[in-house]
């Protein structure tokens, strides 16, 4: 007869205990004497027997190493089990057996105790920064949950080449991301990798996992300590999924059915507006778009791998524009949303009439997971909508819908700003733990480090847990 829920649980409970006890160990009262043995056997002058000596407690430390694996091992080796009580279709598939094992704990109400994250929200710009772009990050899954893992340290990214000093081209310049230095041994905790050498470690979230599609987990957008990845722009060749998000290839159609070139004027509330081009106050480069009247274009998005704007689905994406007004504008916002045919799935709003005139400023960006399993016509539009004022104008420029990138249980990214970002821009993240949930930690921990493989479900209140002990 199979396992009962609490013999399920005690197994679990007991794994996470010995997991512990020989961290605990390990990195206390064993390494401390084994460093003191070491020193006493440097002590004094060399004489023939200290080798023997050091390669006796060397082999110790082989051990050592080699138990805290074997301990890993027998955590591990627990999968089919929550696999059985989960009615898991494929008990060999440790990733299948943790998939339904959180499903079936959500499904039924209940939860392992969070790990107690505190997960930076916002990055730390830098005091010396040339570029303003905006830093963003999201800490949660496709379904707003807290991705209840990652590495306790503080994050660093910073530009590396820039379009100035370097080569890297504008809005795409290179950035690493590194985090702080893993501890010397196995059983340290500690940070994911300070990127200067080996110890980059991948720790996928589950974006991009759905049923019978795990893809995304080895999605090259995932990072490891050390990387170098470019910062994602207006421009197509900087990761934007619009085309002519920099405004720099003009309109197209004529009167008030023109648009972008590269979008369609929207059939429905398509506005009565003109758009032209701004040529003088542009954002960057040589031109932004003016309107003087409201207006609705689009650009429909196909899913990847079937030809066209693809977007990648159930992956993160941001979604940024700038918005410039004139004094005369006394009411209108400047939104931009990805819709299909009967959901919106992500909306910004730029409050025109708070605007400081004739000032360029960019809209707080809206991070969001691109849907799985969207809806017919799925499309961004850009729209302008309530215009009022006499001789009212708004130019825009960026307009950006722009994939993250995925670090240790975040998304995040550095989007293009009115000034471009220089070499020795940077950002800072710091994440703290109150180590509330240890069964979460043992999963995080035995499990969480293999690509594509979820996290279980946790939760800070839920009314049953699945307690540590
Ligand atoms: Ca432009």
């Amino acid at each position: 007869m199979a396992k009962s829920k609490s013999q399920v649980l005690t197994l679990m409970q007991e794994m996470k205990d010995l997991l512990d006890a020989s961290r605990t160990w390990l990195s206390g009262t064993f390494l401390t004497a084994l460093q003191a043995a070491s020193t006493a056997v440097a002590a004094g002058d060399d004489e023939p027997e200290d080798e023997a000596q050091r390669e006796a407690l060397a082999a110790v430390l082989v051990s050592a190493l080699s138990f805290y694996a074997d301990v890993k091992a027998a955590c591990y080796e627990i999968h089919p089990t929550l696999g059985r009580y989960a009615d898991s279709e494929l008990l060999s598939s440790v990733a299948l057996n943790l998939r339904r094992f959180s499903e079936k704990v959500a499904g039924d109400g209940e939860a392992l105790k969070s790990r107690g994250l505190t997960k930076f929200s916002s990055w730390s710009a830098g005091g010396s920064n040339v570029g303003d772009g905006h830093f963003v990050v999201l800490n949660t899954n496709r379904d707003g949950d807290l991705l209840d893992f990652s590495h306790i340290e503080t994050l660093t990214i910073q530009c590396v080449e820039d379009a100035v000093t370097g080569s890297a081209p504008t809005g795409g310049e290179t950035f690493v991301i590194y985090g702080e230095a893993p501890g010397d041994f196995e059983w340290d905790v500690v940070g994911a990798g300070s990127g200067r050498g080996a110890g980059g470690e991948q720790y996928n979230p589950d974006w991009g996992v759905t049923d019978g599609d795990f893809s995304a987990a080895l999605n090259p957008r995932t990072l490891q300590a050390g990387q170098r990845f470019p910062a994602r722009g207006a421009s197509q060749n900087a990761g934007n999924l619009l085309p002519n998000g920099n405004c720099e290839q003009g309109l197209a159609g004529s009167g008030s059915s023109n648009a972008l070139q590269g979008w369609t004027r929207s059939a429905s509330g398509g506005g009565t507006g003109t758009l032209t081009l701004e040529e003088t106050n542009q954002l960057k480069g040589t031109q932004s778009l003016k309107a003087n009247a409201d207006f609705k274009i689009y650009v429909p998005l196909t899913r990847e791998n079937t030809g066209g704007t693809g977007a990648d689905e159930a992956t993160p994406y941001a979604l940024q524009l700038w918005a410039r007004c004139n004094s005369s504008l006394t009411d209108g916002d400047a939104i931009l949303r990805v819709i299909d045919d009967s959901t919106t799935h992500a909306t910004i709003t730029v409050d025109l009439a708070a605007l400081t005139d004739d000032t360029w400023t960019g809209g707080t960006p809206v991070m969001f997971v691109m849907p799985g399993a969207p809806g017919a016509n799925l499309r961004v539009e850009l729209e302008v909508d309530n215009l009022a004022g006499s001789g009212a104008e708004v130019l825009i420029d960026n307009i950006m819908c722009v994939p993250l990138y995925h670090y240790d249980g975040r998304a995040f990214a550095p989007l293009e700003g009115q000034t471009s970002w220089r070499y020795g821009d940077t950002a800072t993240g710091e994440t703290t733990v109150s180590e509330a949930g240890a069964l979460q930690r043992m999963i995080n921990e035995v499990f969480g480090r293999d690509g594509g493989i979820p996290y279980l479900h946790a939760d800070a209140s839920a009314a049953t847990y699945w307690s540590d002990s």
